[in-house]
């Protein structure tokens, strides 16, 4: 997709704030720091529309980008942050148990993990959540960059093994340095529009 229109429209903190347009909505999950934004930055080619944050877990909010008037792209507040206290983690829990289990326009959700590392005890919570309520995912390892491309393989293999992932799910290499990935990526998220 060659995305013209790209706006922000709405932080959100309870559903009520949630749009009623209908429009299909692909969510973004992962650890604070990850790149979510930048993902999101990176597919529309705007260097600041979705904020990208040195402040990791500052976001508690679900944060809702249009897109060419036909989806949104939802940034969903990132995990894996220490230094949230355990009110704010319940509150943020709650949050996203009630948006991924209640949300009728979600459509597809986005793992976005480190594709370094092996994914975290935190991503593979996410994951299974997501099989739990059998919500379609696009994994997305990103950061690709960092690696060279002689060990991507290997890294794809612990990525998916790690994850226990399922054929039936897309993965996606990505970098929002190079933008690696993003034809792909696209594919996969047209597919489900
Ligand atoms: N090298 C590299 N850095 C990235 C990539 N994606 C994000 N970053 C950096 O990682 C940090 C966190 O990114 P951000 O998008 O704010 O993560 P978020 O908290 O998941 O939204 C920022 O400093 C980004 O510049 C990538 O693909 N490659
Ligand atoms: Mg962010």
């Amino acid at each position: 997709m060659k995305v013209n229109q790209a706006e922000f429209i709405i932080s959100a903190v309870s559903p009520e704030q949630y749009p009623n347009t209908g429009f299909p909505e692909i969510a973004l999950a992962g650890r604070s720091n990850v790149g979510k934004s930048s993902f999101i930055n990176k597919m529309v080619n705007r260097k600041k529309l979705a904020r990208t944050s040195s402040k990791p877990g500052k976001t508690q909010t679900l944060n809702y980008y249009l897109i060419e008037n036909q989806f949104y792209f939802v940034d969903v507040p990132g995990y894996g942050y220490a230094k949230v206290s355990k009110t704010e983690r319940a509150k943020w829990g709650e949050m996203l148990e009630t948006y991924f289990t209640q949300r009728e326009t979600l459509t597809l959700a986005l793992s976005v993990v480190d594709f370094r590392h092996p994914p975290t005890q935190d991503d593979i919570q996410m994951y299974e959540f997501f099989k739990y309520y059998q919500i379609p995912v696009l994994v997305v390892a990103t950061k690709a960059d960092k690696i060279p491309k002689s060990k991507w393989n290997k890294h794809e293999s612990i990525t998916k093994k790690t994850l226990d992932f399922d054929k039936e799910d897309q993965f996606v290499i990505f970098s929002a340095e190079t933008g690696e990935g993003i034809d792909e990526a696209w594919k996969v998220i047209e597919s489900f529009l």
